[in-house]
């Protein structure tokens, strides 16, 4: 495959032309266009499948609810192209190994079970039954039940997921790591521990009532993008859209509504951020800090003067705890350290704390840059201070929303995919189907692969996801997949972690997707999904699987769990059957889920609650918590006094889903035909005598003595703070030490990497060190 490789810069507004014709591009490139107009025309309705690419909410008001990248998710699963046992015959793992992520999920779906042979170096077609009676084999020769981990990726489906935590629960343990401890964990300890419920307070039409919205840390022009409606919208009936994010992000500029062919034609694209600022990586929390430090100067002159103050009063004192205690800590933090920290002047950031200030109503959305860096907890309980002291929580178009990742991440923790489940949910399940689940602590992500790289782990199953290139520290976590004994992939595409075997047995089961019919013995089924707004509705596939011999995860999962626990606690198989059974079940141990069956039929799904939302707070005192953590000293102090010349953040292009690459492209950013880029100041290459389009080699500074290193990355010149750079994540995950996570979320620190830089020495071809 040959890309013509160029950096250039994007001018129009992010949507309008650029997208369409990208969105038809994709479309009918993959030869199969009536279907896939089919597909993608019926994504987001009552009937048909819910979007496999992001987990925004659906309006259903628009008659094209798609975007660019969720035509590209539908697309890229109904390829043609599929991988069988002959494609195993001909390349062996080692070779298959060498080939970029981009050409293994190209080469299209995966249609069988397979084994590898450790002999021969190839997989090789198995038995769906044989499959999993060796599943059952290795882990009845487990010593403790814990010697599995079953990793969970956010697409699985309610159902499926649900089946899998009671399997991994019956069969004695808690070790649940998934990709949301990688990605929103800090979201929801902090909202937990803060407003006692780890979950988004705000609905999709709240964007219509808000008067401002402050967006922390993300790119939603490309991962996002239907929010792209919601802000235009907000920002056309006057709200004030206030970014704070690191880049100059072209999306969260300018906006032109693809789905208004209008505008598209006349370019009349609208403004969406009415201010931008540009904070340090990690400096969102000391910016915070200096709104509120602001806002309580202008309360108290207020109060001095007779006047009311700024605060939410009646909310602080009815619902609230701990103020008192948050606004010392303020007080005590100078500006100084604020401007420092957050890369900001304190004229910004007492503009911004004005803009809040003057809204009555104030919606704050955040994503990664928010929730991936060592004090992630703290800064996500520092934005809801904010929003505690102005009582913006559980109002119309006011309230606290983290923007989830994967389509049913946040619906994989409310079915039980949680290391550390709640007491309630386990006694739910240990009442229900009379038996006593494992009360201790299992493992997230990071310890899971920490507990296989100490050789403890036997067994390793992953609910789809592409562990091996989607966790840190790339040639540890390929390690420790090795360290395995088994390792199982239910998969839909070829990827890394395939490529990284157990130490003797590996599967791959083939699955259907979401975008996909799924007949069982009862008849065709569909399954249910819950958005970042706490919406549940069923999906249901439309086309036709590509090869009969795939099965759907529902039905894979039950059947190792059958071939395990046998069927006297529970006919898993009947389950898999009729998933309506399943829901009945969920119905009788999840609260918000009664009536599951039932309430399927409503249109555009049916709300779970919040009960943030409505002042019930779930914890100490029943109150709301202030919290009161002072700013972090430095952002990495595991290594003390060592100068850390740049911080490097880790991120996606806008023709990516995760490890996925769609292509080399990265249109709003400039970037053509590759991805092996650096962003960088111009100024910082100036100081250090390098010019655009050199190749430099990026290493992590850390405190294991262990070299990370990445080799020929072509510096772009960008709108960047001096002092902090840019690269794609996975080629850069190498440099993500594995011991490097957030305090209390553990997520891997993705968005701050200490390194240096180096003019490019390496030859050619040489990728990590
Ligand atoms: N098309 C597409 N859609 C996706 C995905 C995908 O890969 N492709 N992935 C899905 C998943 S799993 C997730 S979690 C989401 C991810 O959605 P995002 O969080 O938007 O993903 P990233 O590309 O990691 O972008 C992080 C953004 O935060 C900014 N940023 C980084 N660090 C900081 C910081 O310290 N402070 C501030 N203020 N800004 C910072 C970056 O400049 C960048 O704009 O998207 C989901 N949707
Ligand atoms: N450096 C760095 N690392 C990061 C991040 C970062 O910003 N920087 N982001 C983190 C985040 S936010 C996340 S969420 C994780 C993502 O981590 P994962 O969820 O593990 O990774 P994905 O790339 O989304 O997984 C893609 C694979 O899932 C499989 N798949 C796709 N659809 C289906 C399906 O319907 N069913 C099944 N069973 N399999 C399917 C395909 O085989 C595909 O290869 O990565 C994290 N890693
Ligand atoms: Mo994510």
């Amino acid at each position: 495959m040959k890309f013509k490789t160029e950096i250039k810069p994007y001018k129009a507004a992010a949507g309008g032309w650029g997208s369409l014709e990208a969105t038809t591009r994709f479309v009918f490139d993959s030869k199969q266009v009536l279907k896939n107009m089919r597909n993608l025309m019926r994504m987001n309705k009552a009937k048909g499948f819910d979007c496999p690419g992001c987990a925004w909410g659906d309006d259903n008001k628009s008659t094209f609810s798609f975007c660019e990248n969720g035509a590209k998710a539908v697309t890229w699963e109904a390829t043609r192209r599929y991988v069988d046992a002959s494609f195993f015959e001909k390349y062996s793992v080692s070779s298959l190994y060498q080939q970029s992520d981009y050409f293994l999920e190209y080469q299209g779906r995966l249609t069988e079970p397979l084994r590898y042979n450790r002999e021969t170096d190839h997989y090789e077609p198995i038995s769906w039954d044989d499959a999993f009676k060796l599943i059952a084999k290795y882990i009845k020769a487990m010593d403790n039940p814990d010697q599995m981990e079953l990793y969970t990726s956010g697409r699985a489906s309610n159902e499926a997921s649900w089946l899998y935590q009671l399997f991994g629960r019956m069969n004695g343990s808690n070790n649940f790591p998934d990709c949301s401890n990688m990605c929103h964990e800090a979201s929801g300890t902090g909202l937990k521990r803060s407003i006692g419920v780890g979950k988004g307070t705000i609905r999709l039409d709240d964007f219509d009532h808000a008067d401002a919205i402050f967006v922390f840390g993300q790119n939603p022009g490309t991962n996002h993008p239907r929010m792209l409606h919601s802000l235009r919208h907000a920002a056309d009936h006057g709200a004030k859209i206030v970014t704070f994010n690191t880049l100059r992000e072209r999306g969260l500029e300018r906006f032109a509504d693809p789905q208004k062919p209008l505008e598209v034609v006349t370019s009349k694209a609208g403004t969406i951020s009415s201010t931008y600022y540009q904070p340090n990586l990690g400096g969102d929390m000391a910016a915070i800090r200096g709104m509120v430090k602001a806002l309580s100067q202008s309360h108290n002159e207020l109060i001095a003067a007779g006047e009311k103050g700024l605060f939410d009063e009646v909310f602080i004192n009815a619902k609230t705890e701990g103020m008192e205690e948050y606004l010392a800590v303020v007080e005590a933090t100078d500006w100084a350290q604020i401007v420092q920290q957050s890369g900001l002047t304190e004229q910004q950031i007492r503009e911004a704390a004005a803009i809040y200030q003057s809204a009555e109503r104030v919606i704050c959305t955040w994503a990664m840059g928010i929730t991936q860096h060592k004090h992630s907890v703290d800064t996500v309980r520092e934005i809801t201070n904010l929003q505690l002291l102005f009582g913006q929580l559980g109002k119309k178009g006011a309230g606290l929303c983290p923007v989830r990742g994967h389509s049913n991440v946040q619906g994989n923790r409310t079915m039980g995919i949680d290391e550390k489940p709640s007491k309630a949910f386990l006694d739910s399940m240990a009442a229900h189907f009379g038996f006593e689940p494992p009360r201790n602590i299992g493992h997230n992500t990071v310890e899971a692969l920490e507990a296989m790289l100490r050789n403890e782990i036997k067994v390793l199953i992953a609910l789809g996801g592409n562990l091996a290139a989607a966790a840190p520290d790339s040639p540890r976590t390929e390690e420790a997949l090795r360290r395995c004994e088994l390792t199982v992939q239910i998969s839909t595409k070829l990827n890394r972690s395939h490529l990284c075997p157990g130490a003797v047995d590996a599967l791959i089961l083939p699955t259907i997707g979401r975008t996909e019919q799924d007949i069982q013995a009862s008849g065709p089924q569909f399954i249910t999904v819950e958005d970042s707004f706490s919406m549940v509705h069923a999906s249901e596939g439309v086309g036709k699987p590509i090869a009969d011999t795939q099965r759907s995860e529902t039905a894979i999962v039950a059947g190792i769990a059958n071939a395990v626990l046998g069927n006297q606690k529970l006919d898993w198989l009947e389950l898999a059957a009729d998933y309506n059974k399943i829901r009945d079940h969920i119905a009788a141990t999840i609260p918000g889920f009664a009536d599951f069956n039932q309430k399927c039929d409503i249109k555009g799904g049916f709300y779970l609650g919040n009960a943030a939302a409505e002042f019930r707070f779930n914890t100490l005192n029943n109150k709301a918590q202030f919290s009161s953590a002072r700013l972090p000293d430095s952002l990495f102090p595991q290594l003390g006094d060592v100068e850390v010349p740049f911080t490097l953040q880790t991120l996606r292009s806008h023709d990516q889903y995760n490890t996925t690459i769609y292509g080399l492209d990265d249109r709003y950013r400039g970037v053509y035909g590759q991805r092996e880029v650096l962003f960088m100041h111009p100024d910082d290459m100036a100081k250090m005598g390098l010019t655009a389009g050199d190749d430099v080699d990026i290493e992590t500074l850390w405190n294991d003595g262990i070299i990370r290193k990445v080799f020929n990355f072509k510096l772009v010149s960008y709108n960047i703070p001096q002092g902090n750079l840019a690269a794609y994540y996975p080629e850069t995950n190498p440099l993500v030490p594995l011991s490097s996570f957030g305090d209390g979320s553990g997520t891997p620190t993705s968005k701050s990497v200490p390194v240096k830089i180096t003019l490019s020495e390496a030859k050619p071809g040489l990728r990590i060190a």
